[in-house]
């Protein structure tokens, strides 16, 4: 090997160690170590920020604190500059601002560690507190920064470790020369550190820009979903009776905020569906296959139904049930529009992203039943982890057999030649929903006073309609609650019970009779395969 080997140790000499060493100058590693780190944080808080809220990934959040927080002359100032790249500047300027941050934290903790990691945690901290003090923020907004950061100090350690060990801490000579190491330990370790950054560089830019595509989708889609102007329904549900809510504190409301709303589904994150790429199709045993664009969905004479949907893994007395406006086109219309086959005997939903519900054809062609294709939800577009744009909400079966969101096909079919997916995974083709009552005052182990209790709560037997509602202290007899007005027999109903509560331990429980005189079992029964069963259960302590 010649003298002139670049492998060797080279004289401490600025000039020749720059001219005839191939190894990068090690503040140029160390500062891309930092570069990498940033990356790293980014790609993650990406990541995390699809499953939280794409609004909350740590560059948005920390943009639109600077749009707060700078004087309106600097804003003018750059639009006058840039007009409607303003935002791109903006954008330009943080980058600028990130990547100088984060070529002094690689250079920190190469040679003053962990103040490197101090500098990352910092800038962390500010973001942070720009995320969870975002209007519309949750606590859950600090998580993509959060979780970012910790995997970004992680590179920033092992990358600077790994950078020492390759040509040392840079104190000796910042600009090149080796430690003293061994050609062999030199060669490993400078393969370790180029492995490492390498593989961290190539995994951060896919995740990182996979993610903020899918982000940017879902910012679109809500996007969209704000300017969507929903049609009035050509028949509207009728004005929901004031007795239909008993207004008792505690007591769920008869009509569920959107925001209250319960939600289940496979998703992990929300499908971001643009409306006007979305499409139905229908097909199958049918005689005319169509598909339907949204704004010829839209254009349908529409119908507004007040409908409570309820999740078949509810447990007894479990909150996995809501009652909500829907606005949307009959499906009975839509299958009449495609004529199904004889021998077909149901409806295969497909949902964008997969999941698949069974529902029976007859069913949905019912005259006296309002199965839906829903847009909207009281009042509003669908929100987004409701099904935006589109779901079907049929009046009595579960969710998993009926409510589809984001569904994007109806397949015409048979239950002996297809089955949906909590079918294959143990769950009973047929759902129809079980009758149910619940008690949502008292809670369950409060103590409450002697003297007038009102017990309260909701019960509901879905399309068939509740007939009385009974509440039974201890062991005594069972009494008759009071019911409130229902909206309809499609909807859970209110019910009150005043209660004169002696001092001590009480076991207060709930029972339900529908309108065809069935009145629900003491026998519980668990959620697996159709439905849990039995009286919802609840202790108290009068003092
Ligand atoms: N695409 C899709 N739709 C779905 C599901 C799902 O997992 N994916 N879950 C179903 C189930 S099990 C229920 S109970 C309802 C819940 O609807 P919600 O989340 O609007 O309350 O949606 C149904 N529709
Ligand atoms: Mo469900």
């Amino acid at each position: 090997m010649s003298t002139r080997s670049p492998e060797r140790p080279s004289p401490p000499a600025a000039t020749r160690a720059s001219s005839r060493n191939p190894t990068p100058r090690p503040v140029v590693l160390a500062g891309a170590v930092g570069l990498l780190s940033a990356l790293v944080t980014l790609a993650i808080a990406e990541l995390v920020a699809l499953m939280v809220d794409p609004a909350s990934s740590p560059l948005l959040v920390v943009g639109s604190l600077v749009i707060d927080l700078v004087p309106s002359w600097v804003k003018d100032l750059v639009i006058a500059l840039f007009g409607t790249n303003d935002k791109i500047v903006l954008l330009l300027v943080l980058a600028v601002l990130v990547a100088a941050l984060a070529v002094v934290a690689g250079l920190l903790e190469w040679r003053r560690s962990p103040w490197g990691t101090v500098l990352l945690a910092v800038v962390g901290a500010v973001a942070v507190v720009a995320a969870t003090t975002r209007s519309g923020a949750t606590g859950m907004w600090a998580s993509p920064t959060i979780v970012g950061v910790g995997a970004g100090v992680l590179v920033l350690r092992v990358g600077s470790e790994r950078l020492r060990a390759w040509i040392g801490d840079g104190d000796a000579d910042v600009l090149g020369a080796h430690p003293d190491p061994s050609l062999a330990d030199t060669a490993v370790s400078r393969r370790r550190f180029l492995v490492f950054t390498g593989a961290t560089a190539v995994g951060a830019v896919l995740v990182g820009v996979g993610a903020r595509v899918a982000n940017a989708a879902s910012a679109a889609a809500g996007a969209a979903r704000r300017t969507l102007r929903l049609p009035s329904a050509v028949s509207p549900a009728a004005p929901i009776p004031a007795a239909a809510d008993l207004g008792i504190p505690g007591l769920s409301p008869v009509v569920t905020p959107n925001t209250d709303f319960y939600r289940i589904d496979t998703a992990l994150q929300v499908p971001s569906i643009d409306p006007s790429e979305w499409s139905l199709r229908v097909f199958g045993e049918v005689e005319e296959e169509f598909e339907l664009t949204f704004d010829e969905l839209l254009e349908l004479p529409m119908q507004e139904s007040v409908v409570t949907l309820a999740c078949v893994s509810n447990e007894v007395g479990g909150d996995l049930i809501g009652n909500a406006v829907w606005l949307g086109y009959p499906l009975r219309e839509l299958l009449a529009r495609a004529r199904p086959r004889e021998g077909a005997d149901m409806v295969l939903s497909r949902s964008i992203d997969g999941f698949t519900a069974g529902t029976p054809l007859s069913v949905l062609q019912e005259e006296d039943r309002d199965s839906l294709i829903a847009v909207g939800m009281n009042g509003e577009p669908l929100p987004l982890e409701h099904g935006f744009p589109a779901r079907l909400v049929v009046p009595g079966l579960y969710g998993y057999v009926s409510a589809t969101k984001w569904v994007t096909s109806l397949e015409i079919t048979r239950f002996s030649d297809a089955s949906a997916y909590w079918t294959d995974r143990g769950w009973s083709a047929q759902g129809p929903v079980k009758t149910q009552s619940r008690i949502d005052v008292p809670t369950n182990r409060a103590r409450v006073p002697a003297g007038r209790v009102a017990v309260a709560g909701v019960a509901w037997a879905q399309h068939t309609g509740i007939d009385r509602v009974e509440v039974r202290i201890d062991d005594q007899a069972w009494a008759p609650a009071r019911l409130a007005t229902p909206i309809s027999a499609d909807t859970w109903v209110q019910w009150v019970f005043e209660w004169d509560a002696p001092a001590g331990d009480h076991r207060l429980q709930v029972r339900a009779t529908d309108s065809d005189s069935t009145t629900q079992g003491e026998r519980s029964v668990p959620v697996v395969p159709d439905g849990a069963e039995g009286w919802h259960t609840i202790e108290v302590t009068v003092a």
